[in-house]
């Protein structure tokens, strides 16, 4: 009796337990629980087997330890609808594309999608729930938004092709349904080589993307970007044509067609809504297999349309009704909102094709996006025909939000930014799913960018760091806090060294091993600052001397790191904690020393190590750009956007003394008859020296040969001129 009821009392709460750890993601519509747990036997019969969706069936068998044989008591159903063997639960299934129905029972499980994808992804959620103990439940489910996935379309060094494979497995196991291939630096997407067919082996590893895709139930969807330099005519048309054609004999079956980034006769709305049309009418429906079209139009966001031109109307009166059309939202990087979506939908006249410029960080590379997927609207699942992420070049790392997009894509309404992310973490890294929360939880926002897109960042700590900096102020503070930051700081520097010899997913440390070394020297920098405070309270000078240096020879290595590891020449660079953590370190470390200082009456030197030298601009979009070193190179880093640069504006360099320098290297992307460049020095920066350029295409160049200690390049025309920073270089 009393072992009953002590049996009863462990069975109840283990079942409530595997409850709470049984969480399916992406969060399906309807999940009904049971009470019974349910053992699969040894032996089991098979129903559906050879009318089933073939991928469906192979991943089942590889879930199923056992044996199945015609005798076997427990039977397992799978197939879609119409099929005979799910027959009897046909009033179950969803009646929504690549909706399932899934159940749990005693003595059967019944798989049944409403399609073949559907059936799929029922055996997907079995793989989930196989996991832990199998438990009945019955389960009704279908996704909202009818196309999910990635784009990859971003700036940058394009995936490797082993990490695209490992991508396909990922969305196939996460419900998404959609790869964009659209590698901004593949030539053969983008110019010059749009026109020209792939060289054998980049053609035998898009054949293989294919088939991999296929076997992931995942669209593989080649993109190309040809409106840099198309022409209007019939060549063009037919080069393109010729070129999906070749695409199609690889095993393609689904195409898109980007105009963004580009000007000129490219953007003409007109023009690629006729080329669409034609791909619709002579290639598409021709084939009869391929699905439907998407394209990117040139104005794909709200701030860069121009309502009164009518670009955005014309494509939708013009385009043909099935053909997709992609758009970032109010902005190039922006949240979408119900508002923003029903603006663009008018205009296009149908639900607008989301791409969602998160996490990609083509123009904050010095950063790993690695935070919370948050800012998506939930009840707007019906407003969009489809929805794909943009990633970072670091394709594991960009898996925290790609998981989070699946979670989000399928069930819009039941998204919970917070727990998808833990979801998404222990889903990437199980076995040290902790050090990497550590890990994600400050490596999330942005720093300033030229976007202006931001996302929060160490958000449990915040508060007491804010207290602690106010009550240091003040000259006193709460050992508690103290206590908590130390903690923190700790764990930083202890998650860095468990996740850098992590053997679990070794792709992905690869990809963060820069912001690891410097996660790690952010952590005991954390960890000796506060030591530096406490030296101070307890008046040790011998101490506080030691943990003083120890902190300044961490800045210097800090500053080390950031000039060696990640070296693009874009945002070259390692950032990391760089919202809260790392700040607070630099606040502390100037208080502390200055303290200290006042304490003693010393002069110990308080500022923080940085980059000596400095850039430094009237323009708007040019304001605090990193400037890095390379031997005797001090650049300035490019960017991708067009700059406005008003009359008698300009940009420069201050070195950090004064130097004889060789000369100044640069490319605004500025044409060779332009006159309103104007290169000037000085040494004090208030008298200054013209200095005359040459210029070959683009580039521009200068001898200098003097002593200098500020360059600056200023639009010396009487009116506003379009430039791009491709490069400003000082040679020392
Ligand atoms: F096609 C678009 F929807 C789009 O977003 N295009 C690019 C994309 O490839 C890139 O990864 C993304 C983030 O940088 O933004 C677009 O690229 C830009 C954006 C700019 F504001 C390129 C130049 C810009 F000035």
């Amino acid at each position: 009796m009393r072992i009953g009821i002590v049996f009863f009392i462990v069975s109840f709460f283990s079942v409530c337990g595997l409850r709470a750890q049984t969480m399916i993601y992406p969060v399906p519509q309807e999940v009904k629980w049971g009470r019974q747990m349910v053992e699969i036997p040894a032996t089991f019969q098979l129903s559906g087997e050879t009318t089933a969706d073939a991928m469906a069936v192979n991943l089942l068998k590889s879930l199923l330890k056992g044996e199945k044989s015609k005798a076997g008591k427990f039977i397992i159903y799978i197939g879609k609808r119409g099929d005979k063997a799910v027959r009897k639960y046909v009033a179950n299934i969803p009646q929504h594309p690549e909706g399932y129905y899934l159940s749990v029972t005693k003595d059967r499980i019944v798989l049944a999608g409403n399609d073949e994808r559907g059936t799929y992804y029922a055996v997907q959620t079995l793989r989930q729930l196989l996991q832990n103990p199998l438990l009945e439940v019955e389960i009704k489910d279908y996704p909202v938004v009818r196309f999910r996935g990635v784009v990859e379309g971003f700036y940058g060094t394009p995936w490797s092709h082993e990490a695209r494979l490992r991508q396909l497995a990922f969305y196939g196991e996460n419900k998404m349904n959609t790869y964009i291939y659209g590698p901004k630096d593949d030539p053969y997407h983008s110019c010059p080589n749009w026109r020209k067919p792939y060289p054998e082996k980049e053609a035998e590893q898009i054949r293989e993307l294919a088939e991999i895709a296929r076997q992931n139930a995942v669209d593989f969807v080649w993109a190309i970007h040809p409106g840099q330099d198309i022409k209007w005519n019939e060549e063009d048309r037919n080069l393109l044509l010729a070129k999906f054609e070749s695409m199609y004999q690889l095993g393609v079956r689904a195409f898109a067609v980007f105009f963004d980034d580009i000007s000129g006769e490219g953007t003409n709305p007109e023009r690629q809504a006729d080329l669409l049309n034609d791909i619709d009418n002579h290639f598409v429906k021709v084939k009869g297999d391929v699905t439907p079209l998407i394209m990117c139009p040139t104005e794909y966001n709200k701030s860069w349309s121009n309502p009164a031109k009518g670009y955005l109307t014309t494509l939708g009166k013009k385009l043909n009704p099935g053909i997709q059309i992609m758009w970032t939202g109010d902005r190039v990087i922006s949240d979408i909102t119900e508002a923003g979506l029903a603006w663009v939908n008018e205009k296009i006249d149908r639900p607008a094709y989301v791409w969602w410029n998160f996490p990609v960080s083509d123009y904050v590379r010095d950063h790993l996006l690695m935070g919370a997927v948050y800012g998506l609207d939930t009840h707007i699942g019906k407003e969009m025909s489809g929805f794909v992420t943009n990633p970072m070049e670091h394709a594991e790392a960009s898996k925290i939000a790609i998981f989070s997009v699946a979670d989000y894509t399928w069930n819009p309404e039941k998204y919970d930014p917070q727990t998808s992310w833990i979801a998404a973490v222990r889903n990437v890294l199980p076995g040290d799913a902790e050090s990497l929360q550590v890990f994600v939880k400050h490596n999330s926002d942005l720093g300033p960018n030229g976007h202006g897109y931001r996302r929060e960042e160490s958000v449990e700590i915040t508060p007491a760091v804010e207290r602690f900096l106010m009550d240091y102020r003040r000259g006193q503070w709460s050992s508690e806090d103290y206590l908590m930051l130390m903690n923190e700081y700790a764990r930083i520097a202890e998650a860095a060294d468990i996740l850098s010899m992590n053997q679990e997913n070794k792709p992905l440390i690869e990809e963060i091993r820069p912001w690891l070394i410097q996660f790690k020297n952010m952590g005991l920098s954390g960890m000796e600052v506060l030591a530096m405070l406490q030296a101070v309270d307890a008046d040790d000078y011998g101490l506080f001397m030691r943990k003083y240096r120890h902190v300044k020879a961490l800045q210097q290595e800090s500053f080390l790191i950031d000039q060696t590891y990640n070296q693009n020449p874009y945002q070259p660079g390692v950032k990391t904690g760089s919202k809260v953590m790392r700040p607070l370190i630099d606040s502390l470390f100037v208080l502390a020393t200055e303290r200290y200082n006042r304490m003693h009456g010393e002069h110990l030197d308080s500022k923080v190590f940085t980059s000596p030298h400095r850039s430094y601009s009237t323009v708007a979009q040019f304001k605090s750009l990193p400037v890095s070193v390379k031997t005797n190179r001090v650049v300035v880093s490019p960017m991708l956007e067009v700059v406005k640069w008003g009359a008698g504006e300009y940009l420069g360099v201050e070195l950090d003394k004064s130097y004889v320098a060789k000369g100044v290297e640069a490319d605004f992307g500025v044409k060779e008859s332009a006159t309103w460049l104007q290169l000037e020095t000085s040494v004090d920066g208030k008298s200054w020296t013209q200095i005359p350029l040459s210029q070959q295409g683009n580039q521009v160049k200068a001898e200098l040969d003097a002593e200098v200690r500020f360059v600056r390049v200023v639009n010396k025309s009487d009116k506003e001129q379009e430039a791009y920073l491709r490069k400003f270089v000082v040679v020392l």
